[in-house]
């Protein structure tokens, strides 16, 4: 399923397509905000190769910003950000083992000093985040992007403001 899009400034990686319905979410944020993502299933466990390759020529390839989502053991985003200076948002994918995401939680944000991962919440929630993340990263350089971000913020708290009066 890789996505072959070479001006994608946002990678999101992900250990399975079991993930993908989790992080469905993310890439569509993104679209929602002109960036058409390279979205790739690499694992650090078997594909191992792939993913030094890709985190290798992340930046030569016009990455600025890797999300990677990954679950159980969850090495994905540190082991990527062990090899490239790019930033990387990690989403802790939740699994139906005994932990429900609380392992891949630990194994995303612990990392050890000098290689930090930008750890988001488990789940889908994490993937909606990771994705205004990278945008808020990108929107420093990028006045439109910014424009775009202003307004949906604007929007958020519009919809809350209107849930509130409905109550009344
Ligand atoms: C992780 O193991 C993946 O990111 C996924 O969350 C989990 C289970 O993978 P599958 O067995 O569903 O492929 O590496």
């Amino acid at each position: 399923m890789a996505s072959e899009n070479k001006n994608a400034t946002v990678a999101v990686v992900m250990g399975s397509d079991s993930d993908l319905p989790t992080m469905q979410s993310c890439i569509d944020i993104l679209k929602d905000f002109g960036l058409e993502p390279q979205v790739r299933i690499i694992s650090a466990h078997r594909t191992p190769a792939e993913a030094a390759d890709f985190a290798d020529n992340a930046a030569k390839n016009g990455i600025k910003v890797i999300i990677a989502a990954a679950g159980m053991a969850a090495h994905l985003a540190g082991s990527l950000a062990g090899r490239t200076q790019l930033p990387v948002i990690g989403v802790p994918m939740p699994s139906s083992t005994f932990t429900n995401g609380l392992d891949a939680l630990l194994s995303t944000v612990q990392m050890p000093p000098g290689v930090p991962v930008a750890s988001m919440a488990v789940g889908k929630a994490g993937a909606k985040n990771a994705a205004i993340f990278a945008v808020q990263i990108l929107a420093l350089s990028d006045e439109k992007l910014n424009v775009k971000l202003k307004q949906f913020r604007a929007d958020q708290k519009q919809k809350v403001i209107d849930k509130d009066s409905n109550l009344k």
